[in-house]
């Protein structure tokens, strides 16, 4: 029997790149990596892939209709998971139309080709705990309106509607799972975790080289986040995909909520460093006990708008789908940093 056709958009991110270890890990399929030309190549996430003859990597650009029709018409995916997107809320006030043509629009694209030539394939999309925005409740799950703050999150709930008008229009298996934050040492330098861990690790990492450490500017650490392993994911979005009935929509989350205050000090406090906390709002600063500078708070960071709130309950997700997340707050935090002072450390030693 044939293998499984599996396409997965946005390969080279930290979900793609994710999605296509645990499925290689646990089930026997055959891959296709959608990539778009860009300048300098970035295959640092699927590099350790290369030579697996299970993976074959496609042009793919979710602004290019045709790119997406050759991909969906010659490949007949047995799966389609989208984890392309404009993934960064803050650009998405920078580059609006491109959040809305890469995040929305071509999510039309992408289901249209699949009515035409591959009607039996099954869709997932990435959605995002950014639909909620200015949430109604503390904790947020299925029912929560959709409230978006951001074209980001706007984007989001366009292509939710879109995903869900043609899965009743001509019964497609087309989903969209609500992803609350998640993170890892895969996760782009641009959002805050990551900012946070590679930069206190290479702080450490200056100061018990003799060197003198540059300090970090960050924005709002007032925002509260519910924060899981990428990796942890990934198994959940495979079982929405694989209902036994529905197709149904579910919330994946941690049901804890902490604030990227929260988030640095356990980084600091994991890195061994010693630091008092001096001022509040824009005048914020942490320092080590002997005087050096390590975060301070630059008002460039701070967004037009602001989701104040995360949390998201993964009830129906667990009781329903059977799904569960592994690795806690505390852990995540560490692998993070871990992953980030061995990359210094390693470079160090060639
Ligand atoms: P990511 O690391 O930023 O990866 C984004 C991927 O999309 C990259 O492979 C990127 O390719 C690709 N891409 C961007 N624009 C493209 C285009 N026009 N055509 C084709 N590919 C394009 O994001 P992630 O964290 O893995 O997130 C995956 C998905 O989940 C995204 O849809 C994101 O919006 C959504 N999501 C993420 C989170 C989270 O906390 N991580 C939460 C909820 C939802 P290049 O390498 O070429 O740039
Ligand atoms: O910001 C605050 C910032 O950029 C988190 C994406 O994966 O998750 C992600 O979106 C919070 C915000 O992620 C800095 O204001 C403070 O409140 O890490 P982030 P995000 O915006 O939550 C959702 C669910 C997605 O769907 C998205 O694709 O941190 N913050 N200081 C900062 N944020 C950044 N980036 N940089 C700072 O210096």
């Amino acid at each position: 029997m044939s293998l499984k056709k599996v396409f997965i958009s946005g390969i080279t991110g930290q979900d793609g790149s994710n999605m296509c270890d645990y499925l290689l890990q646990n089930h026997d399929v055959e891959i296709f990596g959608g990539i778009r030309r860009i300048s300098v190549k970035n295959y640092k996430n699927i590099r350790h892939l290369k030579d697996n003859p299970k993976i074959e990597l496609v042009n793919f650009d979710l602004s290019d209709p045709y790119s997406i029709r050759n991909a969906i018409e010659n490949i007949k995916p047995d799966y389609f998971i989208n984890f392309a997107a404009q993934s960064f809320v803050q650009s998405s006030w920078d580059f609006p139309i491109q959040t809305i043509t890469d995040n929305a629009l071509s999510i039309t694209h992408i289901l249209e080709s699949i009515k035409l030539f591959a009607p039996k394939c099954r869709f997932y999309n990435a959605g995002s705990s950014e639909e909620f925005g200015d949430v109604i409740s503390d904790m947020q799950d299925e029912e929560h309106p959709l409230r978006p703050q951001s074209p980001y999150g706007a984007s989001k709930c366009a292509a939710r509607h879109i995903v869900r008008v043609y899965r009743e229009s001509y019964d497609l298996y087309a989903v969209q799972g609500w992803l609350f934050n998640h993170e890892g040492d895969r996760r782009g330098t641009e959002f805050v975790t990551r900012k946070i861990s590679k930069n206190i690790a290479k702080f450490v990492f200056d100061l018990e080289n003799g060197e003198d450490p540059k300090h970090l500017e960050l924005g709002n650490l007032d925002a509260l986040r519910d924060w899981t392993d990428s990796v942890d994911f990934m198994s959940g979005v495979w079982l929405m995909l694989n209902q036994k009935e529905g197709p149904k929509e579910y919330v994946l989350a941690s049901g804890k909520t902490y604030s990227i205050r929260n988030f640095l000090e356990e980084t600091l406090k994991h890195a061994k460093i010693n630091f008092k906390k001096e001022g509040e709002g824009l005048e914020e600063k942490y320092y080590t006990s002997d005087g050096k500078l390590i975060v301070s708070i630059n008002p460039v960071f701070y967004r037009h708008a602001e989701v104040k709130l995360l949390c998201g309950n993964p009830k129906k997700a667990e009781k329903e789908l059977g799904w569960k997340r592994k690795v806690k707050f505390k852990q995540l935090v560490q692998k993070m940093f871990d992953s980030d002072y061995n990359f210094f450390k390693n470079r160090c030693t060639y």
